[in-house]
């Protein structure tokens, strides 16, 4: 006996390899068994062993809903104090970001906020955040650090990250971001900075079991290539896996980089040149975009799509959730953005934020597809088709939520 069934539902599994696959992998008329925290079953009800009564402990009728595999959003700076809606201002009076973050303002004004908040204010406001990702179906969400850029800091956001994984329904990826911005204590000693990190940060946030994977913010306003390998050669030494901010705003060969130490993924990519792109196809990095951040800094040039596309990388989108870039917390937006403002597919914009997202935070073997041994991680959506999710914006038509068998919404 299984324990739940779910019977009456399409069900669109995003696995590549569903046999006779259909476009987003899908089952119609299927149904979906959980045994424990994992998934039991996949398939067309004509084809379940017996009555569904006969099958499993408790029969949950989908009424022809839709089930998609549960969403991840493996790109987020949920938590820091603050807000910058002034800094807003300044960019529409004409301020470009990188001249606010040059004269102080940027990531460093929310360094500020979160050294100055405790451990308690910081995880409620991100609370509130978390669960306006959940609410539309998120049961994976990575969260970085990077807004304390001290050892103490950077400790209580990697903290407060991990409570939150402990106090909702959602698994937490933690990723330390030390490497996110020069804090002025060091005002030109990028160098000396990256020595403390790599020697102090890192060690005392893998000590802690804090960092699942180490990300830095490659740029003419952050940190240069050279500084950025030395940390990821330090990320080496503990056996972490890294991923980097990557040609946001120039073109500093980042994703190569990132490609040459075998990232879990580069993220933005506005900037990739063509052969970094073929670095990542060959490193199995998978490309993270982030269509809030293009949107909101009101970027004009658009990530490689077809040099992706032509080299077999894994495309992913996050919300990249923070205060500066990307102000939004929902993923779904995020789905249409990707449709409408880099042309990809429904479907591919859909594995962006299942199968690939799993990918991009190195769990594409536990979550992202509805696959027999998989974690039971679903959601239940109102629609007619799975096209529906990227085409409505400002839309909810979340029903259910199952994160590691169990219904929490
Ligand atoms: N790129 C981004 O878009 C975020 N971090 C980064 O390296 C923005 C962070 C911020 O402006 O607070
Ligand atoms: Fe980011």
């Amino acid at each position: 006996m299984w324990d739940t069934l779910w019977t009456n539902a399409h069900i669109a599994t995003m696995d590549p390899e569903e046999p006779g696959r259909q476009p987003y992998g899908a089952i119609r008329d299927g149904a979906i068994a959980v045994e424990g925290d994992r998934i039991a079953w996949v398939g067309r009800m004509k084809h379940l062993p017996g009555k569904p009564e006969t099958l499993a402990t408790h029969v949950r009728d989908a009424r022809g809903r839709w089930i998609t595999p549960g969403l991840v959003d493996c790109h987020t700076h949920l938590v820091y104090g603050g807000n910058r809606a002034r800094e807003f201002e300044l960019r529409l009076e004409g301020a470009s970001y990188e001249e606010i973050a040059k004269a102080g303002g940027g990531i460093i004004s929310t360094v500020k906020a979160t050294r100055a908040a405790l451990e308690e204010e910081l995880l409620e406001s991100a609370s509130i955040r978390l669960e306006q990702l959940l609410s539309e179906g998120v049961t994976t969400v990575e969260i970085k650090s990077g807004y304390g850029l001290d050892t103490e800091t950077e400790l209580k956001m990697l903290r407060v990250a991990r409570r939150l994984g402990e106090q909702h329904a959602v698994t937490v990826k933690t990723t330390f971001l030390g490497a996110h911005a020069l804090p002025p204590e060091y005002k030109d000693r990028a160098d000396d900075y990256i020595d403390l990190v790599c020697s102090e940060m890192l060690p005392a946030a893998a000590e802690e079991g804090l960092a699942d994977a180490v990300d830095a913010f490659c740029e003419g306003i952050a940190f240069s290539p050279e500084q950025t390998e030395k940390l990821f050669q330090a990320a080496a030494r503990y056996g972490i896996p890294v991923k980097l901010h990557a040609d946001q705003l120039s073109d500093l060969n980042g994703a190569g980089l990132a490609a040459k130490y075998h990232a879990l993924s580069a993220d933005h990519l506005e900037y990739t040149n063509e052969d970094a792109a073929k670095a990542m196809g060959k490193a199995g990095t998978v490309a993270v975009l982030l269509p809030g951040a293009f949107y909101f800094l009101r970027e004009t040039k658009f990530p490689p799509m077809e040099a992706f596309r032509e080299h077999g990388v894994d495309i992913a989108l996050a919300t990249d959730s923070n205060p500066g870039s990307s102000p939004v917390t929902s993923l779904l937006l995020m789905l249409n953005m990707a449709c409408t403002l880099f042309r990809m597919t429904p479907e591919d914009a859909l594995a962006g934020i299942t199968r690939n997202g799993a990918k991009a935070l190195g769990l594409g073997d536990h979550v992202g597809t509805l696959t027999v041994g998989k974690q039971a991680d679903f959601v239940l959506w109102d629609v007619e088709e799975p096209a529906e999710l990227a085409y409505r914006f400002g839309h909810n038509p979340c029903a259910g939520v199952v994160h590691a068998g169990h219904v929490v919404r």
